[in-house]
């Protein structure tokens, strides 16, 4: 696919920062990180989506086997980390070369939403607590 970014670096085509290597997937740096450590994990093979993959493709299960392995040798294992796929425009997915997300350290965005929720509840509550009865 010679439209296809992770194709070309796959190929060696284009540079990434690439922390992996084997028969079925490369992995490398994010472009644009989200977080100190954000690793794609992308299979050799051209697939567009999750919704792609075979039935009974062991690709999947790989990439989960290879995340652990990176996790590790990037010292964030046993810390904590993100192990995702966005699939199709809806779900945040840009690149349409099957990929998954290994992100971890401070996550601001996560962080963000949580203090939201957090505020939002603490906000109920207050509104709630000065309501007058009926
Ligand atoms: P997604 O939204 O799940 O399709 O994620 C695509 C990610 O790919 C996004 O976080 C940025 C990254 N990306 C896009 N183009 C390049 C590139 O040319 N090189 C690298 N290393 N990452 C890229």
């Amino acid at each position: 696919m010679d439209d296809c970014i992770f194709c070309r670096i796959v190929e060696g085509k284009l540079p990434a920062k690439k922390v992996y290597e084997d028969e079925l997937t490369v992995a490398f740096w994010d472009a644009h990180p989200a977080s100190p450590t954000h690793i794609l994990i992308v299979p050799r093979k051209h697939i567009p989506t999750l919704n792609d993959v075979a039935d009974g493709d062991p690709i999947l299960s790989h990439m989960a086997g290879v995340a652990k392995t990176i996790a590790r040798k990037q010292g964030v294992a046993d810390f904590g980390y993100r192990f995702f796929i966005n699939v199709n425009r809806g779900g945040g997915q840009v690149v349409f070369h099957l990929h998954a997300h290994l992100v971890s350290g401070n996550d601001l965005g996560s962080v963000f939403l949580k203090m939201a929720v957090v505020a939002a509840v603490l906000w109920r509550k207050l509104v709630g607590a000065f309501k007058r009865p009926g």
